[in-house]
């Protein structure tokens, strides 16, 4: 603000966490300043954040400190309820207050984010992570098996809000026998032909992970998958000195057990960082028209442009290419069934199965 004694006659107007607005009258001309978080000038500290606990978020500012901080009821979106509303890989401006408590007052624009429903029904929602160059799904074919629908689920979701995603198939180790490897090639193959990049890996061989370390390089990445496939695992080869907990998988269920029950980002030797999350067990996709989907799965896409009618909802319509693709097998029946599990979502509004 000009020092020419004009703030004198300033009135704060529309004061709020991270603004207001000054409005002074000078030779009849009503001049009207928004002014961005002045009032923040001396408790005002700028960071990210680089852990969730649930009840506390971690932010390291700019000097490499790291401050613990809550949260203040306010930040919602539009009727749902988020369990984070703020996540890990936000840019934050935090309110340190003397008592040395601080608090997360302003989240800075997402350049994007991965958002799940939380659970059955409920209007909850999750916000994966946020801010990144990429996210990596680990995707296991046994111990446990990843569902092709929840693979898909996370496809949609992150090419609906423009994450670059890259599938890692880890515990390769484990498939020995000729069926399993033939799953493998199958699975691997049917996601590089749609155009997304596969890493065959396990932690236990080795193989793969230098593959990954070059992907991730210079990279805001995400790992994300069911519970047990590894995703710990694999930060601690890639980060030296992380230490983090690894889980045991359930000889009943072979699910994992639910290790990891934070975020948390550690940064990577040669640059760049990862965010560890908890296991994920179903994928529920967000507010989707039904009429969008289609742009989130790219052969489905692909091949709509040659269906007859233009609002093609590629469920029963004739002349539809995409239903022919898939009887002629150029489109995966799985990829197809997914497709029609979150057009079944939107249609119901409802989210049901543990996908
Ligand atoms: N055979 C085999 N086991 C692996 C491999 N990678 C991880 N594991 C094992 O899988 C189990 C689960 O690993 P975690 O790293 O805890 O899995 P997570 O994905 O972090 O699980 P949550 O934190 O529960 O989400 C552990 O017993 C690991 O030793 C692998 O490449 N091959
Ligand atoms: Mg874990
Ligand atoms: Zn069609």
């Amino acid at each position: 603000m000009k020092s020419d004694g004009r703030e004198r006659a300033a009135r704060v107007l529309f004061p709020s966490y991270d603004s207001f607005t000054v409005q002074y009258s000078l030779k009849n001309v009503t001049h009207v300043y928004l002014y961005k978080l002045s009032f923040c000038n001396f408790a005002c500290v700028k960071g990210l954040i680089v852990k969730n606990t649930g009840s506390w978020y971690i932010v390291r500012t700019a000097s490499g400190e790291e401050i613990p901080c809550k949260i203040k009821g306010t930040f919602r979106l539009k009727g749902f309820r988020c369990t984070n509303p703020v996540a890990v890989g936000d840019h934050v401006e935090i309110d340190r207050r003397p008592d040395n408590t601080a608090f997360i007052a302003k989240i800075d624009e997402r350049k994007n984010y991965i958002i799940r429903r939380a659970s059955n029904l409920s209007k909850e929602f999750q916000i994966l992570a946020a801010n990144l160059d990429l996210a990596v799904l680990v995707v296991t074919l046994v111990n446990p098996e990843t569902s092709t629908t929840f693979i898909d689920r996370f496809l949609a979701t992150a090419e609906a809000y423009n994450v670059d995603t890259l599938i890692a198939i880890n515990k390769i180790d484990l498939l020995v026998d000729d069926d399993s490897r033939a799953l493998l090639e199958a699975v691997a193959y049917l996601y590089a032909s749609i155009g997304y990049d596969v890493i065959k890996m396990s932690t236990v061989t080795g193989e793969g992970l230098q593959e990954l370390a070059r992907a991730l390089t210079s990279k805001m990445s995400l790992l994300s998958g069911n519970s047990g496939v590894g995703k710990s695992s694999i930060i601690n080869k890639l980060v030296p000195g992380a230490r983090l907990r690894v889980g045991t998988i359930s000889d009943v269920h072979h699910t994992g057990m639910h290790t990891t029950t934070f975020s948390e980002m550690l940064d990577l030797p040669a640059g760049g960082a990862i965010i560890d999350t908890p296991g994920v067990k179903g994928f529920g996709t967000i507010d989707f028209e039904k009429g969008e989907v289609a742009h989130y799965f790219p052969e489905i896409f692909k091949m709509s442009s040659q269906c007859r009618y233009n609002n093609c909802t590629h469920t029963h319509e004739p002349g539809c290419a995409v239903l022919e693709a898939v009887s002629d097998h150029r489109i995966a029946q799985s990829r197809y069934a997914s497709y029609l599990s979150i057009i079944d979502d939107s249609t119901e509004g409802k989210y049901r199965k543990p996908y």
